[in-house]
This record gives C-alpha cells, structure tokens and sequence, in this order.
C-alpha cells in the first residue's frame, strides 16, 4: 500500500449524528424494520459477549464527508478520492451472496433477504494499516447470525470472502494497470468471523452503505487494519485450512494473515505507534493519537489470540 498522504478535510466539517432513513426505497423497509426490531430480541443475531459500550465508541465521528471521499477500494483506483470519483456506475442491486463450503447448509442469499436480519448501529474505530484513522456510525448485523443460518460443519476453521470482479462498472479492474489481482480476497478464523464485534455492514450514517464504501454488503473487523475489512462480498465460504488474503499473496512480508492493530509491531517500512484520526488536527502538524492495541477493543478480543506468539502472527 502507498504511503500515508496527509487528507484534505477540514475539522469543522462535522456531520450531527442521526438516524435517517435510506433514500433508496428497497433498504427503506428492510432498515426501518430492523431499526425498530434493534433491543427487541429477535431470534436471531443474539451476540454473546461484547460490552455494549464497544458497539458506540465514544470519540468524535469522523465527519460523513470524510468518511465517504477518503477511501482504499482499489477495485475503483488506487487514490484516495478514486473510489468516490469512480464508483457512479456501480451497481449494488441487485445482489447475492453465496455461501458455500463447509456448512450443512450452503445457500445463495438475495440481498433483499441478508436485509430481514436484524439490523443494528454499531459506532466502530477503524484503523488503517497506512496509519490513519476514523470513527464510522456502520449499520449491520453480527456475521454470526448469517452463519448460524448455513450451520457450519464441525471441520470448518476458518472463513474466506470474496469480492465481485466487474471490470465493466470497475475501473480498476478494467484497465492496463492492475494494482492487484481479483477477486480481492479475505479471511478470518472462525472464532473470529463469529465474535460479536464483527458486522456485515449495510449502511453508514444511517444511510445505504456508499458503493465507495463497499455497497451494498462489506464486512467490518473493527480490531484489525482496513484491510482485512472486504468491500462488495459476494461469496463466503467455511474452509478448513486458513485462507489466503490479497495482501498476503501481494507482500506477505509486510502483511499477515491476523493483521491485528499492534501498536509494537512495526509495518517493515514504518511505525505502527500511532495515528492520525481523519477530520482531526489541521494539515500542518497534525498531531497523532497513540494507537491502541486490538484498536481498543483489547478487553473484548485479546483472548482470542492466548498463547499465541503475535509478533510472528502479524
Ligand atoms: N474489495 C476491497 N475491499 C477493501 C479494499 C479494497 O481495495 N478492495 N481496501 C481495504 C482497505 S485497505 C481499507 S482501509 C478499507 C477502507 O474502507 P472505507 O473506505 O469504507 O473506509 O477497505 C478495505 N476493503
Ligand atoms: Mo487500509
């Protein structure tokens, strides 16, 4: 990945947080039902454990406008502004996801229907392995909910994800200079694809989620780097041996498999010490945060990984 530019963004461009509804008449229904079910106790999505004051982090939003024109979706180019710039003619319906692989029940999902599960907000920290920052109001549902609907078999170990490959509506897939090779892959321990703080996100702000930011379905993995955090999933398939990830396969020196925010553990070619959070400070001397390990959701994951040696599992 390049190197970290300082963005463009002025810190008074603060976006009030609240709820509204998608302009997009089909996530209209489907949010403003799930929005009304949220605390109801619906059958599913039932996370086990997760304090909720780690569902809202409570720091200052990034600013929406931020959050939307700032972006690493190399599908779109591999500039910051490109995804926003390029991503007009994507289109995010309709859609379906495929799950497959070692489940009792594999099953193709309409998007229409991954819609009905209960949708929550979920106010996430998200670092970049380039060193920024933001703080993003997502709606979504635990992935455990769509898991458990496929039954996973007792040999599955780990969760692969892929993206969509359209060069037709993707400029970065279609043209001489491919960044990377596509499908853009990931993947995750079971254990890890089913921990309560890991959401399918549909939505941002309150709104369908941005074809930017990954419409209309990406996961979000709040401890880890961006990365790891797959945009416009179209299949997701139970393995059991740890899958491979593009950005492993594109340098597996400078990323791993885990890719867990570690603040002692230095990409090769810069510190992981700290951070600047986008929309805060100005373009000079803007002053860094100190990152925080797991992103700061250390209490919730950290014994996720017990005994096991993260310096070498980076
Ligand atoms: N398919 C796909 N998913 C992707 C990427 C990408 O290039 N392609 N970039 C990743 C990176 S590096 C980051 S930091 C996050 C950025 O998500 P955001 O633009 O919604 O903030 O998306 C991740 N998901
Ligand atoms: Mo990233």
């Amino acid at each position: 990945m390049p190197a970290y530019r300082p963005p463009r963004i002025p810190a008074s461009d603060i976006t009030p947080h609240h709820i509204y509804l998608s302009r997009r008449s089909f996530l209209g229904s489907a949010a403003t039902a799930g929005l009304a079910l949220a605390g109801g106790g619906g059958a599913l999505a039932a996370p086990l454990a997760a304090s909720p004051s780690s569902f809202k982090v409570n720091e200052p939003l990034t600013p929406k406008e931020a959050v939307t024109t700032y972006n690493n979706f190399y599908e779109f180019g591999v500039n910051k502004e490109d995804p926003s710039q390029n991503a007009g003619a994507f289109k995010p319906t309709p859609w379906s996801v495929k799950i497959d692989g070692m489940v009792g029940k594999p099953k193709v999902f309409g998007l229409e229907e991954l819609m009905k599960i209960k949708q929550e907000e979920r106010t996430y920290r998200m670092r970049c392995v380039e060193g920024w920052s933001m703080v993003i109001p997502w709606i979504g549902f635990p992935l455990a909910a769509l898991l458990d609907q496929v039954e996973p078999l007792g040999s599955a170990k780990y969760v692969s994800f892929e993206t969509v490959v359209r060069p037709e509506e993707m400029p970065g897939q279609g043209g001489f200079f491919q960044p990377l090779p596509w499908p853009y892959i990931e993947g995750l321990r079971l254990d890890e694809a089913r921990h309560p703080l890991t959401i399918l996100a549909t939505g941002l702000y309150g709104e369908t989620l941005p074809n930017q930011n990954g419409a209309p379905i990406r996961l979000v993995v709040p401890w880890k780097y961006g990365f790891k955090s797959i945009k416009s999933i179209v299949r997701i398939s139970l393995v059991e041996k740890q899958p491979e990830t593009t950005w492993k396969n594109s340098n597996a020196r400078e990323y791993g498999f885990y890719s867990n925010v570690n603040p002692a553990v230095d990409h090769p070619r810069w510190s992981q010490a700290t951070e600047q959070r986008i929309g805060e400070g100005g373009f000079f001397g803007a002053k860094r945060r100190a990152t925080l390990p797991f992103n700061g959701y250390a209490d919730q994951v950290a014994s996720l990984y017990q005994g096991l040696d993260l310096k070498a599992n980076y």
